[in-house]
């Protein structure tokens, strides 16, 4: 049986490093030992990617090749990792995936939608994730969060209508495809995201049959 993708995705300050650790312990005492990457990155030629989208000296990269370098660092790490892992049957979580494209090149940037899903299909191999929780809270809130954290990378040196487009394409996507989306409400206190977490990810590991 091929294993199972659970991604991460939201906007800046939304809290996904915190709940990928939740997320990771609990599949754990489920028995399920997940590959956890991150995007962009996840290679060491994906790493190298990242450091060229993050690094604010790459202030003038044009949205096309933002666009391309997402795509190459995803179809390093789907081939080099996530896929030979799926096989294997093996579960594998992802800090951010496709859907992220979606909403910063495609909402944020305007870069239009039919070109980002050509690339889904031939650079990420058409995979899609079995499960993604969106961390999904105002705006102005995760920018609060994220500033608390210091020097801003490139893409989070955006302005605020950016990141709204950003929310507008992450909250489209989920309404378009609600079987696999899991809205969370990140606005809220911590133990009360965490709750929601761990209710979504139990319900879906419970419909998938894995235990230990
Ligand atoms: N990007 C893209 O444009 N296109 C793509 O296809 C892909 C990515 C794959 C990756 O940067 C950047 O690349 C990202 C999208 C873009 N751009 N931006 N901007 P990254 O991986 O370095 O950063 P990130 O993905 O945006 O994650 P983050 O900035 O580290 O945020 P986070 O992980 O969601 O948040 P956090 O660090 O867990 O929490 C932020 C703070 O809030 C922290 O102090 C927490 O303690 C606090 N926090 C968390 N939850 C709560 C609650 N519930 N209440 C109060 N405080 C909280």
């Amino acid at each position: 049986m091929t294993g199972k993708l659970i991604t991460l995705e939201g906007g800046e300050g939304a809290g996904k490093s915190t709940v990928l650790n939740v997320v990771r312990e609990l599949l754990t005492a489920r028995g399920i030992d997940a590959l956890v990457v991150r995007e962009p990155g996840g290679t060491p030629a994906g790493e190298e990617i990242r450091g060229v989208l993050l690094d604010t000296v790459h202030h003038g990269l044009c949205a096309e090749a933002e666009l391309l370098l997402m795509f190459a660092s995803r179809a390093q790490l789907v081939r080099e990792k996530i896929r030979p892992a799926l096989d294997a049957g093996r579960w594998v979580l992802s800090d951010r995936f496709t859907d992220a494209s979606f909403a910063y090149q495609g909402g944020g940037r305007g870069q239009p939608q039919e070109r980002i899903a050509e690339l889904e299909r031939w650079a990420a191999d058409g995979l899609k994730p079995d499960l993604t929780l969106l961390l999904d809270l105002p705006v102005a809130e995760g920018l609060k969060r994220a500033n608390g954290r210091g020097s801003a990378d490139r893409i989070e040196m955006e302005n605020a209508d950016f990141f709204e487009r950003v929310r507008a394409a992450y909250r489209a996507r989920a309404a378009a495809e609600p079987a696999r989306f899991r809205i969370i409400d990140a606005g809220r206190p911590l133990e009360a995201v965490l709750g929601d977490v761990r209710a979504a990810v139990g319900a879906f590991v419970e419909a998938t049959g894995a235990r230990a």
